[in-house]
């Protein structure tokens, strides 16, 4: 690194001090913690989406979110050139550089690692962040922040894009490194068509638009919902009715986080709302799940992102099977491989269902960068966790050969049937977002599938049976104390826990369990399955309590 990169980087590290006692890590999602002690991470942060693009001679992205998280956190994650999440093997350093304190460490640091990833400091760099925030009033101080960590690589440029969803900055990433067109509105413009051709191809008995047959959806109070109303103007097939667009507190009571884990009605929403199929986004609009209310309760019925992923499965596989008459097989030169991909949340119920179906179901951990990767094995790869974050991949060869199936059929005039399950595959990988999972590109593939099916939610509900289960958090001294194995359904660490959980787990018939640490907030996790809600409850406390024993403050002695 020459001189005058060195006092730019000595200067501007100077001003962001690391707040005293504080380390952080790079967890599930990025960053996150109270918004007061992140400035000097997301400086750092900056510097290290600036590297990042230097390295790869691409566009990167910089979101300042802290999605379903209270509004009082935030957090900063990097998309990569392909706009999904930051190479995994770049997270150590991020984890180094944003604990680094002393400028000349920092520098050293960076100094270090530029040599290993052999990224070019010495001449003209030049590099591009596209840098988005969500609705929290921390954002823009942050926002200011990334911006300096950004430019004080030399010829790298920050674009600040502004407030907008995560699934939309990982978009326009993916979009200006594939030299398309970028803007919000080419994003509006991508979901709106593709949703129009899906519409087009509806089964003619199932096409009549009936404008009482809105969706309700609750955007969280954040993002989600000011993008909506700008997206759904462009929709004439379906009417949204937003909710929670922003008035009241950010993921309060409302949201699709809130809505999966409490299973209780959202605010905003009430006995008026019977009937009518519910949607919720979370703080950064990056999940989606759906529910119902029920009648003179305050309980709702949930539709999870596990019922997501079984319809979109359903969906995508009676399409190849129209195309080919075989499963899978889409030719004899072209086998294309549907995979499906889940996690230790998945509802036991769901697994079972997909296996029925015939598909191949993978688990990998909890964290989209885990099951974006797997699913990225796939011609078809189609991954969803339970709490509603997910999307479908279409890898190249299956899309090329896709297309050149369209154009052979379109020559044919007799294949109609297969034509359409054609381009019905080509308008889902146009509509659904290929960087990462998008609620607003989720919810309108679920609509028109809906439509497609002429099932109404109850119908879509009723593909299986839920397992009751329960999901808890407990406060513990040292959350990294838990190390876990087996796509987290094991605890190796601390040593006995896990035999403790097994042992009070065969006390409840079919139970199943699992802890695992946040990766988001500072908690661990405790899921419990059983043949009963009750069942379900009392293992999920008696574990608790084990936790709290094994890790906590000791609250429950
Ligand atoms: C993030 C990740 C998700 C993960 C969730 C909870 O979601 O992107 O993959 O399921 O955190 O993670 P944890 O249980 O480790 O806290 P979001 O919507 O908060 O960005």
């Amino acid at each position: 690194m020459n001189e005058q990169q060195r006092s730019i980087l000595l200067h501007s590290t100077s001003c962001f001090p690391l707040p005293p006692g504080v380390k952080l890590s790079y967890g599930t999602a990025g960053f996150r913690a109270d918004a007061s002690l992140l400035e000097s991470t997301v400086f750092r942060v900056g510097i290290l989406a600036a590297l990042r693009s230097v390295q790869t001679r691409s566009v990167v992205g910089l979101m300042i979110t802290a999605s379903h998280n209270q509004a009082s956190d935030n957090g900063v994650k990097v998309a990569d050139p392909s706009g999904g999440m930051l190479s995994q093997h770049w997270e150590p350093f991020a984890d180094t550089l944003s604990n680094a304190g002393d400028p000349n460490t920092l520098l050293q640091l960076i100094d270090d690692f530029a040599k290993k990833e052999k990224i070019p400091l010495e001449g003209a760099s030049e590099g591009e962040v596209l840098l988005g925030r969500d609705t929290r009033p921390s954002g823009e101080f942050l926002a200011e922040a990334a911006k300096q960590g950004i430019t004080s690589i030399m010829g790298v440029n920050a674009t600040d894009m502004g407030v907008m969803t995560t699934p939309q900055l990982h978009w326009m990433v993916r979009s200006r490194n594939k030299g398309m067109e970028a803007s919000e509105n080419n994003y509006y413009d991508q979901l709106s068509t593709s949703f129009r051709c899906l519409m087009e191809y509806i089964p003619k008995g199932n096409r009549n638009f009936n404008v009482n047959d809105k969706v309700i959806v609750d955007g969280a109070d954040g993002v989600g919902g000011e993008k909506l109303e700008i997206l759904k103007k462009l929709l004439s097939d379906l009417s949204i009715d937003v909710r929670n667009r922003g008035d009241g507190v950010l993921n309060e009571g409302v949201g699709a986080d809130f809505v999966q884990k409490e299973k209780i009605i959202p605010r905003g929403f009430g006995p008026a709302d019977v009937g009518f199929r519910c949607a919720s986004l979370d703080g950064d609009a990056d999940r989606l799940v759906y529910f119902s209310i029920e009648l003179n309760s305050n309980k709702i019925v949930l539709v999870d992102g596990d019922k997501i992923l079984s319809l979109f499965a359903l969906f995508i596989k009676e399409q190849l099977n129209i195309l080919t008459g075989e499963d899978g097989k889409v030719n004899e030169s072209y086998q294309a491989r549907l995979g499906v991909v889940q996690t230790a949340y998945a509802n036991g119920a769901s697994t079972y269902y997909l296996k029925q179906l015939g598909l191949e179901v993978v688990f990998t951990p909890t964290g989209v960068k885990y099951l974006h990767e797997k699913a990225s094995e796939y011609d078809i790869g189609i991954y969803f966790e339970a709490n509603g974050h997910g999307t479908i991949l279409f890898s190249e060869s299956f899309l090329c050969w896709l297309e050149g199936r369209n154009n052979e059929l379109t020559s044919t005039s007799k294949c109609s049937e297969q034509q359409e399950a054609a381009l019905r595959l080509l308008a889902v990988s146009k509509l659904i977002n290929q960087a990462v999972g998008d609620s607003f590109s989720g919810l309108l593939l679920v609509e028109a599938i809906l439509k497609h099916m002429g099932w109404s939610m109850f119908k879509w509900n009723e593909l299986y049976h839920d397992l009751p289960s329960r999901q808890l958090k407990v406060k513990v001294v040292d959350r990294t104390a838990v190390i876990t194995a087996n796509a987290e359904t094991v605890v190796v660490r601390p040593i006995g826990i896990q035999e403790a959980i097994n042992a009070e787990t065969a006390k409840y018939p079919h139970g199943r369990c699992f802890i695992r640490p946040s990766g988001t907030e500072d908690v661990i996790r405790v899921y419990t399955e059983a043949i009963s809600q009750e069942a379900a409850d009392s293992l999920a406390n008696s574990v608790a309590t084990l936790v709290d024993q094994f890790l906590g403050f000791n609250t429950t002695k």
